[in-house]
């Protein structure tokens, strides 16, 4: 039966069961549920709950990690046939650690959340300098994640809210922020329109800022 394979999709991708996910959506296919089904009711259903659980503290960053390993294993079958099939993603996203920080083990979390909540996300890496941030806007990106580990190089959020500005760009995307020193207050000083304290909040964060 059709929920019973979906079931089984979305309880490997929480248990980070790669083979197992790999194995059900390889199934999935052969017994023709429709694409869109094995993504919402199984992928994304899967790291939902996953998100739920880092919020929760029932799961940690390793527990993400190898959840979102399994997620790939099954979007790697279905890739093709999303494009096939012409499925959008909910909205274009990019992200980035701002400029002189290296740290990305917190931005590629988000980066699996965004990709699990069914967002195309483009990363655009680490030491991530504002005419990067400004580019990927104009390429058509509605939000840009800032990414910060060091209150030295937190103020460079304010940076590329201020390029953006220049560029007169700043009504057309929003900018959501995030990392260790990064607060509310700090969010709201420096006129970014969204803070997440962590990377599953930073998917319900996006999913308000564009009405989703
Ligand atoms: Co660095 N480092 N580090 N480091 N490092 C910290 C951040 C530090 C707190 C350690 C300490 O002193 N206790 C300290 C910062 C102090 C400060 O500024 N207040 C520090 C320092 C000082 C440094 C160096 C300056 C050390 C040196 O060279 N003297 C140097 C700086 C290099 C640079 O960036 N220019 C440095 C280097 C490094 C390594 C390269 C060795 C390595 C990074 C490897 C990598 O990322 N690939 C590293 C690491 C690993 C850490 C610690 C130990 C762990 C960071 C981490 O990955 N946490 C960290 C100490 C700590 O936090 N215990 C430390 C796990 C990760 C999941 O959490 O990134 O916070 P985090 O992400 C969270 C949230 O913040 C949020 O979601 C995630 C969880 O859901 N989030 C977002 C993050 N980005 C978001 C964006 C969003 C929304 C939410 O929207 C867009």
């Amino acid at each position: 039966m059709a929920e019973d394979i979906l079931g089984g999709v979305k309880e490997s991708v929480i248990s980070g069961n790669a083979t197992k996910t790999k194995e059900l959506v390889e199934k999935a296919v052969r017994e023709n549920i429709d694409v869109s089904k094995i993504l919402n009711e199984g992928l994304i259903a899967g790291m939902n709950v996953v998100g739920v659980k880092f919020k929760n503290n029932e799961f940690y960053v390793p527990e993400v990690l190898i959840a979102a390993r399994a997620m790939h294993a099954g979007m790697g079958i279905i890739e093709p046939l999303i494009a096939k099939a012409g499925i959008q993603p909910l909205a274009k996203l990019a992200i980035g650690t701002v400029k002189g920080d290296l740290h990305d083990i917190g931005k590629n979390l988000v980066i699996m959340m965004w990709k699990g909540a069914g967002f195309e996300v483009e990363d655009l890496g680490i030491d991530v300098p504002p005419e990067k941030f400004v580019e990927a806007a104009k390429k058509g990106a509605k939000v840009l994640g800032l990414s910060a580990l060091l209150t030295t190089t937190m103020v460079a959020m304010k940076d590329v809210i201020e390029a953006l500005k220049k560029e007169g760009l700043k009504d057309q995307v929003k900018v959501v922020i995030g990392g260790a020193p990064i607060t509310q207050s700090y969010a709201d000083e420096i006129g970014a329109d969204g803070y997440a304290p962590d990377a599953a909040s930073a998917v319900d964060k996006v999913k308000e800022l564009l009405n989703i």
